[in-house]
């Protein structure tokens, strides 16, 4: 194993070192992740996330991808946030569907003080049925982190999801500042992040090297990173832009050279195929987890749009080889640690 492999996580990569890893040949980059891979994970194990929106629809915020927002037009219904017994009933299905985190999604611009109280009630209930907890309510303050971490939320997932050149292009209602500010909240309470973005928005390779540079070069890596290829949704501003100009989807190729980048500059991080697995090829994928993608959301749905499903995730993972992965690696947690 060559010694860069099993070097500890640095948090001082520059945009140059990051682009050089993008434009290396595909076949070695793919290599290169793959052993860095192998150094920090179990590659042949994968974990399985379930994704519930708790709380769907009428959010005031801009962005430009997503049908939840109340700028686009998508026919999705906007709903209060669910009743927690509801959402304890669907995390037991979860778990008894062999699902190890249970991540719950509000559509809100950031949760009002008076919804914490039920928000508590869910994380302790999911907490109690022995799975780990992630939740993605929007900004939030310094106070709610620490009502969120004193429940025992595990995860906080809070996307920075393109380039700061970007950014305001596609979100014009919040900025990259006010993002990362919240992940230091998040950072500083305790819990664990989770943070990443999409792929496939229109954006450059230079884009998508800020955009993993931000997250590479943060004061300590997200515990897990998202990466979602952009689900073109009729009604949202990319979804229409993107459907009058089918060649803009993002190559494949792009997008698992994206994933490999994640994994080499974020040794430890669980790595998640998020968003758009369900028009990805089976190859794709593969290379994706050839490239070391370890986590993806189950089910078939994601939040309001439509997922692989579990019967065509089964049947991947059986023609794969792959396995479920049964807890979070103890290495990785430790290692994480000895980081700091
Ligand atoms: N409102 C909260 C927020 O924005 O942080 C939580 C929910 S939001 C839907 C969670 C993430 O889903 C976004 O940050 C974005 O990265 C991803 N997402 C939303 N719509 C998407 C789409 N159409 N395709 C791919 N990813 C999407
Ligand atoms: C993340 O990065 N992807 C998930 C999760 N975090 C909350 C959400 C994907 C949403 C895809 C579009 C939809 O379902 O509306
Ligand atoms: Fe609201 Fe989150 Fe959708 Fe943005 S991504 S519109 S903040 S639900």
């Amino acid at each position: 194993m060559p010694a860069d492999a099993v070097a500890a996580p640095r948090t001082d990569w520059t945009r140059a070192e990051i682009a050089a890893l993008f434009e290396l040949p595909f076949t070695e980059l793919v290599f290169r992740a793959a052993q860095v891979h192998r150094a920090h994970h179990a590659a042949g194990e994968v974990q399985l996330c379930t994704l519930l929106s708790i709380k769907t629809g009428g959010c005031p915020e801009d962005c430009g991808y997503c049908a939840q927002s109340v700028k686009a037009d998508a026919g999705v219904e906007a709903t209060k946030l669910m009743d927690v017994r509801a959402v304890l009933r669907s995390a037991a299905q979860a778990r008894d569907a062999g699902s190890k985190r249970f991540c719950m999604g509000a559509a809100w611009r950031n949760p009002k003080d008076r919804d914490m109280p039920a928000i508590v009630e869910i994380v302790k209930g999911v907490s109690g049925m022995g799975m780990e907890t992630c939740m993605t309510l929007g900004m939030l303050t310094p106070k709610q982190a620490g009502i969120l971490a004193e429940a025992g939320l595990d995860y906080y997932n809070h996307n920075i999801d393109t380039s700061p050149e970007r950014y305001g292009e596609i979100i014009t209602t919040r900025t990259m500042d006010d993002r990362l500010e919240t992940l230091d909240h998040v950072r500083r309470a305790g819990i664990a992040v989770c943070s990443g973005g999409i792929v496939g928005m229109g954006e450059t390779r230079a884009d998508r090297v800020g955009f993993v540079h931000t997250l590479a070069t943060l004061p300590r890596h997200p515990e897990s990173v998202p990466i979602n290829a952009l689900v073109p949704i009729k009604g949202t501003v990319l979804g229409d832009m993107l459907a009058d100009t089918p060649l803009a989807k993002i190559d494949d190729i792009e997008f698992v050279r994206t994933v490999a980048v994640a994994r080499i500059t974020m040794p430890l991080s669980m790595v998640r195929l998020s968003a758009g697995r369900e028009s990805m090829s089976e190859a794709t994928q593969a290379l994706c987890f050839l490239a070391g993608a370890n986590s993806i959301f189950t089910g078939d749905r994601l939040l309001t749009a439509a997922n692989a499903g579990d019967d065509a995730d089964a049947a991947l993972f059986a023609k794969l080889g792959l396995k479920p992965m049964e807890a979070e690696e103890p290495l990785r947690a430790s290692a994480l640690q000895a980081a700091e």
